[in-house]
């Protein structure tokens, strides 16, 4: 089956091929000559639909989006949809000295990985995945796989962080993982 899925982001991409198997040829937006597709929303939800709405109205296709956020218990919620502008420049080692500064003597450390999969059939019906995964913030940096905020996310029951994991560990239990399980399940029941 062909998807197109509505991201610029190559890790995203990756772990995506990864978890869809051979069975599922995915293109990003890249293979398009497509522009980054600003997120004016105010949600996670929001801007996953932004994404998709935006690929299936160009190209009527199935096609899928992924919106994600960090979301830091007690800096209320924060970065969450302001992810990957938290610092401001765009550059995900500055987002991670940022969250690490703003934690700095903090004890709790809670923090949970968000994500909603929009997924528009080739009709035009929409559905929706979310995938949750909770964990904490470590004290620095571990690891050098994955990309954005996994060298300072540890998932609960793991002594790891994402960046510490394979991509195919880390799609096992990820926020991303989840999600995308839930979309593998809906698209193999049709
Ligand atoms: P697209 O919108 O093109 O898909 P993006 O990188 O802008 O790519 P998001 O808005 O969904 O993606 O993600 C916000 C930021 O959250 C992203 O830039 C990363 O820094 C971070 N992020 C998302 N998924 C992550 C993951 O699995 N592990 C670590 N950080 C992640």
């Amino acid at each position: 089956m062909e998807l197109i899925f509505a991201t610029y982001n190559p890790h995203k991409l990756s772990e995506i091929r990864n978890a869809l198997g051979p069975s599922y040829t995915i293109q990003g937006l890249v293979d398009f000559n497509e522009k980054e597709i600003p997120e004016t929303g105010s949600t996670l939800e929001a801007n996953s639909l932004i994404k998709a709405e935006y690929v299936f109205n160009k190209y009527q296709k199935a096609c899928f989006s992924d919106d994600t956020g960090l979301e830091v218990s007690v800096l209320n919620n924060e970065p969450g949809v302001f992810s990957a502008r938290y610092a401001g420049t765009g550059n995900s080692i500055d987002n991670i000295d940022l969250l690490l500064a703003n934690l700095i003597d903090q004890k709790d450390r809670k923090a949970q990985f968000k994500t909603i999969i929009t997924y528009f059939d080739e009709n035009g019906i929409k559905f929706v995945f979310e995938g949750i995964v909770h964990g904490e913030i470590v004290l620095e940096k571990e690891g050098i796989e994955g990309f954005g905020y996994d060298p300072i996310f540890q998932p609960n029951g793991f002594k790891e962080t994402f960046a510490q994991m394979s991509l195919s560990q880390k799609n096992e239990i990820s926020h991303r993982g989840i999600a995308l399980k839930k979309l593998l399940a809906h698209l193999t029941s049709r």
